[in-house]
């Protein structure tokens, strides 16, 4: 039978490789995220090349009205969810604390905690109806160590690693599934919005190493998700070769 996954946030890097990984294996998908142009494009090129049923939801994960509406107009076999994956996220901004901006910190606190807690608030109710399903959330390097400047950005990936403890624990009983997959550096529009549309500034945080693919991320995340029912991978940490850890990279011109 036809497995769906939903992936929040879609239109580009991690999510976008995710979407063309399991629509290229046959998968249903549910695919959300702000910029509606990119989803339907990608919408249009996945049904072409793999004839895949496809369903697009255009929102914001920081609104849980808009959040909660989307999943409510859900009929028939989309409610039939069988991987959440949960990589909407972003950084914004690179200072010390003390020199945050506040609005920064608040865009990051509500994308990365509190819009996957409202996206995962959504779907849990039909997952535990069915007793199946099984949640991937996007965690980091960066929710395993603080590196200089990453600071709030840090904080809420190691929210997300808490998160993922926290859900396991609680659906042991409805036999559904959690895991965490955690990047070190992957090239994708990250650094550009962290850098607001700075793309030499992004650009230069890949210069002299070759970092992670989005697809390198997808395919981690397919394997994560194929494992028979027995099989749990609570916690993948995934980095380039080329780094050791948040600080320490081999850049060589
Ligand atoms: P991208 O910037 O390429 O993609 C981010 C995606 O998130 C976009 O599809 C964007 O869609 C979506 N998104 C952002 N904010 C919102 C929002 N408020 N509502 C809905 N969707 C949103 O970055 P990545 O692919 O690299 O990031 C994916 C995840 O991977 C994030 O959680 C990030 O923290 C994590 N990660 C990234 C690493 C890296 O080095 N790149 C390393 C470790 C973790 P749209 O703008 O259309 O809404
Ligand atoms: C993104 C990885 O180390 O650039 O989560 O913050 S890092």
């Amino acid at each position: 039978m036809k497995r769906t996954i939903l992936i929040t946030g879609a239109t580009a890097g991690i999510g976008k490789a995710a979407a063309v990984l399991y629509a290229k294996n046959g998968w249903s998908l549910i695919l959300t995220g702000r910029r509606v142009e990119l989803l339907e494009k990608l919408k249009e090129n996945l049904v072409r090349d793999f004839s895949v049923d496809v369903l697009t939801l255009n929102f914001d994960v920081r609104d849980n009205e808009t959040v909660k509406s989307a999943f409510n107009s859900l009929s028939g076999h989309w409610r039939k969810i069988d991987v959440l994956l949960n990589n909407a996220g972003l950084a914004k901004g690179f200072s010390d604390i003390q020199d945050g901006n506040v609005a920064d910190w608040e865009v990051m606190i509500d994308t990365n905690i509190k819009g996957l807690l409202y996206v995962s608030k959504a779907v849990m109710p039909l997952m535990i109806e069915r007793k199946s399903g099984h949640i991937v959330n996007i965690g980091s390097i960066a929710g395993k160590e603080v590196y200089a400047k990453g600071n709030v950005y840090c904080s809420t990936k190691h929210a997300v690693e808490g998160i993922t403890k926290a859900l396991r624990l609680d659906l042991l009983p409805h036999k559904i599934k959690v895991s965490a997959v955690c990047p070190g550096a992957v090239y994708t529009e990250f650094s550009t919005v962290r850098f607001d549309g700075d793309k030499e500034r992004a650009d230069n945080v890949y210069n002299g190493y070759q970092p992670l693919l989005a697809n390198d991320i997808a395919e981690a995340i397919f394997f994560v998700t194929s494992r028979p029912f027995h099989v749990n991978i609570n916690d993948l940490l995934i980095m380039p070769t080329a780094q050791a850890n948040t600080s320490n990279l081999l850049r060589e011109e």
